[in-house]
């Protein structure tokens, strides 16, 4: 044999070897996942959590055929410290975490590991579509430029954001490392400060708005909805609310085509049923809830949308879809869109107190289904469990090692949970708010206030949980935390107290 031929034949033979029937078996194995993050909603928000006023029959598919959990939480009773965890695997407070404005630095730094980077190590394309609000870039967001440091930095592969909220400007899309649309000519500048720039603001053009709002939703107006925080230029990339479904689940399905054949870890976090709700057109009227109702349905059929996407491609029995929510519900959240009147009998947060922003259940119990046809059993699931848990649970799913010391440092693998396997989770579990609160097991413990309530939070008719002496219930007789036990056992107090003390210090 000639030099040349033997050394194709020998990297013909190494080719053959290294894609063996075995290893290819291997890498097609591993599941794809899809996390679908709903923005505010509530434990009692879904038909198969108990609503009746509302339907959701594609979220309930999933529930019906998965694992529905009944006491799951995400980690705090808002957005950015529960996304935080998710991602990171750490508790929010490490980083102290707080909702961030719209032109806040990125939170996570770059060197940290994200469940996105575990992902990528386990060989998966990853991608993260809808709501961000962990901020962007490090000296100030470059709206005009390159926006960086943001998700490509920490782990994903493809991004299509809404910077922060939908209620916070800047409010344009941001793709990758750029505003999708921008015109060069009409740079954007944001302010949370002052007024800057001659666009109309909620503050004085009220005759223009879709539905009025509170005095800090009354910057900017774009849409016809007044935002938080002042922006200038831009206008080509303004985004048009009732139009998020369809870009957004685009966006979604063209990542999960593009990556049918090799696994693939997508965030989907949906901006429904966050403030402003203004539901697209084919969803108005949906149900007698108004706007806040017809947004969850609005939710509802974007989630069927994965799933008729996933089957289309052959992919349903070989993609695991993980649907919760980032904390509690709120009726009104800023905007006149009569949530509170017309709300009816629906109870968003089911039978729990509190809501979003509260320290009490609502707050962080939140809806949580796994689906994964043919490997899962359908089943209900009391287990404890905790989202910063989905990082230790995933690598372990996927084999991929992490050092618990560096990273993911309050995340415990609880895949048998996840599974069905297990019906035990946690024992105990933190549940950050604007205090903070601990569960051991059925025990309930609500630290006593140490910070000012913020001045926006004191006037909304919302049960925040804060108190300036310490709470205990006893969840499994009272799960409306009704009865506050921690004069009468001050020794579980004191225990309580302890854990908390544990934890805040590792
Ligand atoms: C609050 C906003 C609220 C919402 C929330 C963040 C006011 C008075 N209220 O500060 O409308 O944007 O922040 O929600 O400004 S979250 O789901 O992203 O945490
Ligand atoms: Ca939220």
């Amino acid at each position: 044999m000639k030099t040349t031929s033997f050394f194709y034949y020998s990297f013909f033979i190494l080719l053959l070897v290294s894609c063996s029937p075995k290893k290819v078996n291997e890498a097609a194995k591993k599941p794809n996942v899809i996390f679908i993050y709903v923005d505010d909603l509530g434990y009692g928000d879904l038909s198969c959590y108990g609503a009746t006023a509302v339907k959701t029959p594609n979220v309930d598919s999933l529930a019906t055929a998965g694992i529905q959990f009944t006491d799951a939480h995400c980690t705090a009773a808002t957005c950015t410290p529960s996304r935080y965890s998710l991602l990171t695997g750490n508790y929010a407070f490490r980083n102290n975490a707080a909702i961030l404005p719209g032109d806040a630095l990125l939170i996570i730094n770059p060197k940290q590991e994200t469940i996105a980077d575990m992902f990528k190590k386990g060989g998966y394309a990853t991608a993260v579509v809808g709501k961000w609000h962990l901020g962007l870039g490090d000296g100030s967001p470059n709206w005009n430029g390159i926006i960086k440091p943001g998700p490509l930095e920490i782990g994903f592969d493809y991004s299509y954001l809404i910077p922060a909220t939908p209620d916070r400007v800047p409010t344009v899309f941001v793709e990758n490392h750029n505003v999708v649309n921008l015109d060069p000519n009409d740079p954007i500048k944001v302010s949370y400060n002052e007024r800057i720039g001659t666009d109309p603001i909620g503050l004085e053009d009220g005759e223009i708005l879709k539905m009025t709002a509170d005095a800090q939703h009354s910057g900017t107006i774009v849409d016809g909805i007044s935002r938080i925080g002042f922006m200038s230029g831009g206008h080509k990339a303004y985004w048009k609310d009732e139009e998020f479904p369809n870009i957004l689940t685009k966006k979604a399905t063209d990542f999960i085509t593009i990556h049918k054949d090799k696994p693939f870890f997508l965030y989907f976090a949906l901006p429904d049923i966050h403030v402003p709700r203004a539901p697209n057109q084919k969803f108005v009227g949906a149900t007698k809830m108004g706007p806040r109702g017809d947004a969850i349905v609005q939710m509802d059929w974007v989630t069927g949308q994965i799933v008729k996407k996933l089957k289309e491609l052959n992919l349903t029995d070989n993609t695991i879809i993980v649907f919760s929510s980032d904390n509690g519900p709120i009726l009104d959240d800023g905007y006149a869109d009569k949530s509170i009147a017309n709300a009816g009998s629906h109870h968003p947060g089911g039978s729990f107190k509190g809501g979003k922003y509260s320290a009490y259940e609502a707050g962080t119990r939140v809806p949580t289904i796994v689906y994964w046809p043919g490997k899962i059993k359908p089943a209900k699931s009391q287990a404890l469990l905790s989202q910063v848990d989905f990082f230790a649970s995933f690598a372990k799913l996927i084999g991929v090692k992490i050092k618990n010391k560096e990273t993911a440092v309050d995340s415990f693998d609880m895949l048998d949970v996840l599974l069905g396997k297990n019906k035990k989770g946690r024992t105990n579990m933190l549940e950050e708010a604007f205090t903070m609160a601990i569960r051991d097991g059925n025990w309930k413990y609500i630290a006593p206030q140490t910070r000012p309530t913020p001045d926006w939070l004191v006037n909304k008719d919302v049960k925040s949980g804060l108190q300036q002496t310490p709470q205990l219930y006893d969840l499994s007789k009272d799960p409306k935390e009704e009865n506050n036990l921690a004069e009468k056992n001050p020794e579980k107090v004191k225990a309580m107290a302890a854990q908390l003390a544990q934890i805040i210090e590792t």
